[in-house]
């Protein structure tokens, strides 16, 4: 670069060559960003991709999954508690958050709270002395895992649930949460809403009107204050959706951009109140970016409970969700829970250990980097855009297109003929959704034979091929809405389960 400009100076005017030089060393600009777009908070969230919860309390010792808001305190004793050793079995199995129950529909608070008696201080535990919620957040923040907490609004213990006074106590509860126990990456509010409870003795059935009682917006707006990288997830956002389901799988085509409508069809914005079904698909140029997160248990129920040592997901169970989560542009949130010694029992810890194996391994090498790239269009024909960007880690690289190219064209060319059953896509979010299918074809015998096709790219999109392929010459095409901004493309083989 440096020998041409010289050259291009000594033959040529002053200004001339000033003009061209300050082109030449200018970066070509990226895409314009495209649509609704991720905030910061949301986009490191996404990245994540794999978070764990925790649901334990009272229920683990009484065997149901809902309590009913009338146990004693002092049925919390779980005998050998250890955060540590339930972390570091999260962290084996490749999660990068830990989301606890602090709060059941029960009420049952884990931690000393003030707002009520009807918590952890009052359980027979450690004397009164221990609180769950500081064990689980120092240890998370020992092993590098978010934190995060569910505290629900629902409340059947709370003499004063469904009258206004509630509502200070339940942000008192959000308030002691967010300010005592270091850094909160996500606030799960659940969508139940009210019903049959204890009620302080009440035994009474006790209905809310959803759209007003909790009052979302200012309750939403304690989150923000005190912990503003914090996503707050509900059935209608505002950082995260639910996904619609809850056996952890987002829809075959599953838009990060979304604008929730309830049942009459009219835009949707509190907890409990919007169209599941449609959760799960998202909207195709949504006016807001509101990812889907795929929440599921490890086993049948979300307590612990002796009956169902023996029906723990198997490492392969938990794959097949992992592609139907985070392979379709959602996370992952798998529930691990802790039985009544206060761990994670062995059948759970040894899913955990195998799922993150296969993953891992599944990963290790991207086939597709040994291969000679030809892309229909480059942008501004930059190395910046190149399509070798596709295996550098991380959105910040990626290859893109000029603006008018909308369904550019990748040629790879092997050496080697490559086996693959698996195909991984990446767009650069940060700059929106913009794709809005591909296809992959395999060249042989002068003829292109398509092998895959996906709608909705977005954070990750994983194809898994019912065989694997063996091709030495592959063409990717792309239908997107503005020129691209893609990531990654990766190719890998399965390793055996
Ligand atoms: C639901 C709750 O009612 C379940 O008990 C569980 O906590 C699940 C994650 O959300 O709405």
């Amino acid at each position: 670069m440096q020998t041409t400009r010289r050259n291009f100076i000594a033959g040529s005017t002053l200004a001339l060559a000033s003009a061209a030089t300050r082109a030449d060393l200018l970066p070509a600009a990226a895409p314009a960003p495209f649509g609704a777009l991720p905030t910061p908070r949301q986009l490191r969230w996404q990245r994540m991709e794999t978070t764990a919860f925790l649901h334990f309390t009272v229920n683990t010792f009484t065997n149901l999954e809902w309590g009913n808001g009338n146990e004693d305190p002092s049925i919390f004793n779980p005998t050998d508690f250890n955060a540590d050793a339930i972390v570091a079995a999260l962290k084996a199995g490749g999660m990068k958050g830990v989301i606890l129950t602090c709060k059941h529909h029960d009420g049952f608070c884990l931690w000393p709270t003030q707002s009520t008696e009807h918590c952890i201080r009052n359980s027979s535990w450690r004397n009164g002395k221990g609180d769950v919620v500081r064990d689980i957040s120092a240890a998370a923040a020992r092993h590098g895992l978010r934190f995060g907490v569910y505290v629900s609004p629902w409340d059947r213990n709370n003499p004063h649930y469904g009258k206004p006074e509630y509502i200070a106590i339940y942000r008192q509860q959000i308030t002691e949460l967010l300010s005592n126990y270091g850094p909160i990456f996500e606030v799960w509010f659940d969508g139940a809403n009210g019903g049959l409870g204890y009620y302080g003795g009440a035994n009474e059935t006790r209905t809310i009107d959803k759209h007003t009682f909790y009052d979302w917006p200012n309750t939403w707006a304690i989150v923000r204050k005190l912990q503003p990288d914090a996503c707050i997830f509900s059935d209608a956002g505002p950082d995260i959706r639910w996904v619609g389901n809850e056996r952890g799988i987002a829809g075959e085509t599953c838009w990060a951009t979304y604008d929730p409508v309830n049942e009459k069809g009219t835009a949707a914005g509190v907890p409990g109140d919007v169209k599941a079904n449609l959760n799960t698909i998202g909207t195709l140029h949504g006016t807001r970016w509101l990812p889907a997160e795929c929440d599921v248990s490890i086993r049948p129920g979300w307590f612990w409970h002796p009956l169902e040592n023996a029906k723990v997901k198997t490492p392969a169970q938990l794959v097949d969700l992992y592609f139907k989560s985070v392979g379709r542009g959602a996370q992952f949130l798998l529930n691990v829970p802790p039985n009544r010694t206060g761990n994670l029992s062995a059948e759970d810890v040894a899913s955990l250990a195998g799922f993150n194996r296969h993953i891992t391994n599944l990963f290790r090498t991207n086939l597709a980097a040994s291969a000679t790239l030809r892309a229909s269009n480059i942008r501004a024909a930059s190395p910046h855009f190149a399509p070798r960007n596709l295996f550098s880690p991380g959105l910040e690289s990626f290859w893109a297109t000029d603006d008018s190219i909308h369904t550019p064209t990748l040629t790879l060319d092997f050496a080697h003929p490559v086996r693959f059953d698996v195909i991984r896509l990446e767009e650069a979010i940060q700059l929106g959704q913009r794709i809005e299918s591909v296809t992959l074809e395999s060249f042989a015998n002068n003829t292109w034979t398509q092998i895959a096709a996906a709608t909705s790219i977005g954070n990750c999109r994983l194809i898994k091929l019912a065989q694997p392929a063996t091709a030495t010459r592959l063409r990717l095409s792309i239908t997107a809405d503005a020129p691209i901004a893609l990531a990654t493309f990766g190719l890998y083989l399965s390793p055996s389960i």
